[in-house]
Formats: C-alpha cells, structure tokens, sequence
C-alpha cells in the first residue's frame, strides 16, 4: 500500500517535470522570448562563447566516455569470480610508457582548451568597433539598471532598446555603488560593472524580440529582483521609441484636476530629490528616471508588470514587491497616492 502510494506520487512527479521539460522546449521553439537560455544564442558573442562551450563538452565529454567505459569494462571484467579462488592479481608498480600518456594527454588537452578559449576572448574584446555603432552607458544601481544614451539624449531604466541591424550596441558598464553584472545569455557573455572601473561589451543582435537577462553578481538583498530586458527593435520601431524618449514629459491639460493634484503631490514630496521627469522640477538620479515611465513594461527592475494598480501598491509599499527595496514607503494618504498614480499614468 505505502509502496504504491510512494509509485504514485513518484509518476506524478515524472509528469510535472516532463510537463515542464516540454514547457521548456516549447519556449525555445518560440525564439527570443521567454527564456533566457545560453543554448539559444543570438548575437555574435553569444554564438562565439556558444561555439566554445559545445567545443568544451565535446572534448571534456569524449574524455568522461572513455575513462567511464573502460572503468565499467573492468569493473564487469575482472569482478570477483567464485571459480577463479581468492589468489591476489598480479602487481603492476612503474610502467613509464602508461604514466608518461596519462601525464602528457591531459597536458595537452588542458592547452588546447586553454587556447581555444582564449582565441575566443580576445576575438570578441578585440574586435573592431564600427563607426555606426550605438553607444549606451550601463549603470548598475541597487537593485535596478539605469541607461544613458549620451548621444540621443535619452535616460531610461531597466528595458534597454536596441536596433535589430548589422551595426553593433556598445555597452560601457559603470556602477554607482556596489559591484553588478550584467548578463543576458543570448547576447553574450557576463560582464561586471565595478565602481571605478568601466568596462565595455558589445551585442548584435539581428532578431528583433524581448530578450530576457538578470544582474548576475550578488549586490544585496534584492539582487534576485534585479531583471534585465532588452528590446531588440526593427529599425522603424527604434528610430519611433528614440523620437518619444527624446520628448519632455507630457503635460496635462489644465482642467485635468487629479492629474495636477498629483503632479503637485510629486514635486512637493521627497519624489524629487531621487525622480527625474525631464520638464520639471524633478531632477533627482538616485532612483529611475520616470519622464517616460508608461513606455516601459515593468516597474521596479521587472519585478512587477507597469499597471496602475502595481504603481498604487509600490507607492504605498515598495517592500510588498522588493523587501529591502531602497525606496521608502512615504506615508501617503489614499487620496495622495490615488493623485500619485493618475499623474504617473500620463507620462508615456
Ligand atoms: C530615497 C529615494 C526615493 C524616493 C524619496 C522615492 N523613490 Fe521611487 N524609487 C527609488 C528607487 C531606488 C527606485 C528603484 C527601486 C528598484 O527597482 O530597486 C524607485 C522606483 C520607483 C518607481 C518605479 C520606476 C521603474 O521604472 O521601475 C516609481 C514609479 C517610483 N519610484 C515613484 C516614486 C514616487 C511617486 C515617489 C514619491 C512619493 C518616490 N518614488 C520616492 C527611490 C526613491
Ligand atoms: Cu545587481
């Protein structure tokens, strides 16, 4: 009885997890989006590290067949036998042919992958940058990503948009406070963001989608909560998102009474001295620039989807998403925050 239960329970197991292998699979078949998975590259470093890694297991994989099957050939040929009596096998001590092969093999493959991966490395750190590629600045903030397009002149957080095209993007890594990592697998590699130290890596990819990544380098406790999204936009969609970003923040028409209710509750609470919103008197840098927060699909580094009823709770309680979040709750009225989030909405 328990042993069928403990059958039962087993299979039903066996059918979660074939469920979400499926569910997995799935994903892949749907390109870019979803997962964000090292085997599904598409950017040229990604491709390049990709290549390297199935080079990688194709030796270190050769090498577990061999030394596992010829332990498994002597475990089964030699295992004791009752016929053959309790006689001691003959003792083999020095053989200089066997020790030098089994010294001199692994040296070589040990340099061959070396090698290989540094061919890989400088490929990639070396390439030559294009004179029409997009430079974006990469700021890694606890516990979110800020974006600086120095020669658009956009600011924006946590969803970077880029051009699907043959001209690379240029990512400068900087840091404001702790170190971060940024990492989207199907683009390439982790690259850290370290105070002081920039850091440059580069991404091309040709399809246009959502590609998903994640800061990689423990900076707190909300780390975890530290999403990354890239938009790979069509060429038309990038140049229409840049025309937008590049706009001041919309403004309400006068007679919009709740709207101005919470532009005024903005500039007369602490929301100033961390918020930017290009227009007005908002000039903080410590938290996301908001001047296009409705652009964007998620708030606080993707840990919760840009509705209006999210922007609600996260005001009243930015812990209710991101305990440890480094935006205070600030004790607003209902009416405040309802005020709050009705202007919020207008910045598209
Ligand atoms: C002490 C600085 C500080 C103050 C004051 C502050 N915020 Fe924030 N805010 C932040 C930080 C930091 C984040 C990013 C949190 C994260 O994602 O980890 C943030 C995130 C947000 C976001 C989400 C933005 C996005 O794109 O993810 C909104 C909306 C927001 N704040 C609105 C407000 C409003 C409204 C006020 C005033 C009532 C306010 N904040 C006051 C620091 C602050
Ligand atoms: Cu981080």
């Amino acid at each position: 009885m328990q042993r069928r239960r403990s059958l039962s329970s087993i299979s039903s197991r066996l059918t979660v997890l074939l469920g979400f292998l499926a569910g997995v699979s799935h994903a892949f078949a749907d390109g870019p989006q979803s997962i964000p998975s090292i085997l599904a590259p598409a950017s040229t470093p990604a491709h390049e590290i990709y290549g390297l890694s199935l080079f990688v297991l194709l030796i270190t994989g050769s090498i577990f067949v061999v030394v596992g099957g010829l332990l498994a050939y002597v475990i089964v040929k030699f295992r004791y036998r009752e016929s053959e009596g309790q006689h001691e096998p003959a003792q083999v001590y020095g053989s200089v042919q066997v020790e030098l092969a089994w010294t001199v093999i692994p040296i070589l493959l040990v340099v061959v992958l070396f090698l290989t991966t540094a061919r890989i490395i400088f490929a990639i750190q070396d390439a030559p940058k294009p004179a029409s590629a997009l430079d974006v600045t990469v700021v890694g903030h606890q516990f979110w990503w800020e974006f600086r397009y120095p020669a658009l002149n956009i600011v924006t957080a946590n969803e970077l948009h880029v051009p699907a095209s043959s001209a690379p993007t240029y990512l400068r890594l900087l840091s404001a406070d702790v170190d971060h990592s940024f990492w989207v697998p199907q683009l390439g590699g982790k690259t850290d963001l370290i105070p002081n130290h920039p850091n440059e890596m580069w991404i091309d990819p040709r399809q246009p989608g959502l590609y998903l990544g994640q800061c990689a380098q423990f900076c707190g406790v909300e780390h975890a909560k530290m999403l990354l999204r890239v938009y790979v936009d069509t060429p038309e969609q990038f140049t229409a998102w840049v025309k937008n970003q590049q706009q001041p923040a919309a403004q309400s028409a006068p007679q919009d009474n709740a709207v101005a209710a919470g532009r005024h509750v903005f500039e007369t609470q602490a929301c100033v001295n961390c918020h930017t919103v290009a227009g007005t008197a908002a000039v903080g840098r410590f938290g996301p620039d908001l001047t296009h927060l409705m652009s964007r699909a998620t708030i606080a580094a993707g840990a919760a989807t840009n509705t209006p009823e999210n922007l609600r709770a996260w005001i009243q309680e930015p812990d209710h998403f991101k305990p440890g979040v480094l935006m205070p709750a600030m004790q607003l009225s209902d009416e405040q925050i309802d005020q709050l989030v009705a202007y919020l909405t207008t910045l598209h």
